[in-house]
């Protein structure tokens, strides 16, 4: 079904422009960087316009997709519900309308009045988009959209897309924090298996032009179903040097970091963002992401797991693969609420992640860990 591969595409799109217009239009901008002070704190509703960003854009890819697929609509799901509530008391199921002049009404009535600002977003929401992907077009997919099931994030890396900075220099290709790692993700997976089958990645700001400080996106997407993979990136090379290398989050635990040192040594980056991170991987910029925590959820890994499948590698579930050494590879899975706790930790990926592209990295990994980490 490479048309819905073509409308994640262009609504990634979309969604991309709409990030850019919130950083780069003035009258969006000096609410995005609205912070809550002093005596202003709760009164203004300003202080949630980072929220409605992640809202608008999640409903924009919704109702996109859906135009074209209205079998899908009950099946798109994503960190953001469409209710949007300012700390005003204003409340609005923010939705896109008919006509650009309707949802410009609409975000009027939660952006406390600002017209210029609700014009400029409803301008974009409507915009159409064309998209040329050769390789998206001639790609002849048979996966039934009955099965299909969609998890957005509609930016992941909220903090560092809010904080802005477009000056961070990477190492070894890699950005630690800063605007690179703000990716909006869009994972459809296979509602019977729970397998992650099409994944869409949309860095919005891959590259800054110097002249004019515009921001340039790029995507990525890759598609693995019953022994069918494709992607618009190739498999990276295997690197040259024998040492891993690893991607970590800040909030990594010590005795995670202590038992990859004698595999990894220098070769342990830090970067801001679970998306970002997967991307890392994708990219070949290093062999893996490591996370033990539970603080990752479906809408973050299926996109970038549907990619890394799409390119021979995967994502395992690190708690499983630790307690049950010599069963089979457990690969997250997408379709079903955790037992047993109730809200948004029913999608967290409990067990934390392996990352990786090869299954070697991934076994030298599992066994610098085993015995030091089972959770
Ligand atoms: C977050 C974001 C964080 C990440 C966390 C995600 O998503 O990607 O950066 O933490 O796991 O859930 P870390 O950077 O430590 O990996 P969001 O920005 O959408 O809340
Ligand atoms: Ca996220």
């Amino acid at each position: 079904m490479a048309g819905v591969l073509r409308a994640l595409l262009s609504a990634s799109e979309k969604a991309a422009n709409i990030a850019r217009v919130c950083r780069q239009e003035g009258a969006l901008f000096q609410l995005l960087i609205q912070e809550k002070t002093g005596a202003d704190k709760n009164k203004k509703f300003i202080q949630d316009f980072k929220t409605l960003a992640d809202v608008i854009i999640q409903e924009v890819v919704r109702h996109d997709v859906g135009k074209q697929f209205p079998e899908l609509l009950h099946a798109i799901h994503g960190e953001e519900s469409n209710t949007f509530e300012n700390k005003l008391g204003g409340r609005v199921e923010v939705q896109v309308c008919s006509t650009e002049t309707d949802t410009a009404a609409l975000l009027c009535s939660v952006l406390d009045g600002n017209k210029e600002a609700a014009g400029l977003l409803a301008q974009t929401i409507h915009q159409e988009i064309e998209l040329r992907d050769p390789a998206a077009e001639r790609l002849e997919l048979a996966i039934p959209t009955s099965s299909m099931g969609i998890w957005i994030d509609p930016i992941d890396s909220t903090s560092q897309y809010i904080k802005g900075r477009g000056d961070v220099e990477p190492e070894k290709g890699l950005y630690p924090s800063g605007l690179q790692s703000a990716l909006v993700l869009i994972g459809v997976y296979d509602r019977g298996s729970g397998e992650p089958i099409m994944g869409v990645i949309n860095q919005p700001f891959n590259q800054c032009d110097p002249g004019s400080l515009r921001w340039q996106g790029q995507y990525h997407w890759g598609v693995s179903y019953q022994g069918l993979s494709a992607s618009s990136l190739a498999r990276p090379a295997p690197p040259p040097h024998k040492e891993l290398s690893v991607v970590l989050s800040s909030s990594e635990t010590e005795t995670v970091k202590q038992a990859l040192m004698p595999l990894c040594g220098r070769r342990m980056y830090r970067a801001s963002g679970a998306g970002y991170k997967f991307l890392c991987v994708i990219l070949g910029l290093v062999d893996a992401y490591v996370f033990s925590e539970n603080t990752t959820f479906k809408w973050d890994s299926c996109a970038p797991h549907a990619i890394l499948r799409s390119l021979g590698g995967g994502v395992a579930d690190l708690a499983s693969s630790l307690s049950h050494p010599h069963g089979g590879l457990p690969e997250l899975k997408y379709h079903q609420p955790r037992d047993g706790v109730q809200g948004v930790e029913r999608w967290a990926n409990h067990g934390g992640l392996v990352a990786f592209l090869s299954e070697q990295s991934l076994k030298e990994i599992l066994s610098a860990l085993s015995g030091n980490v089972l959770q």
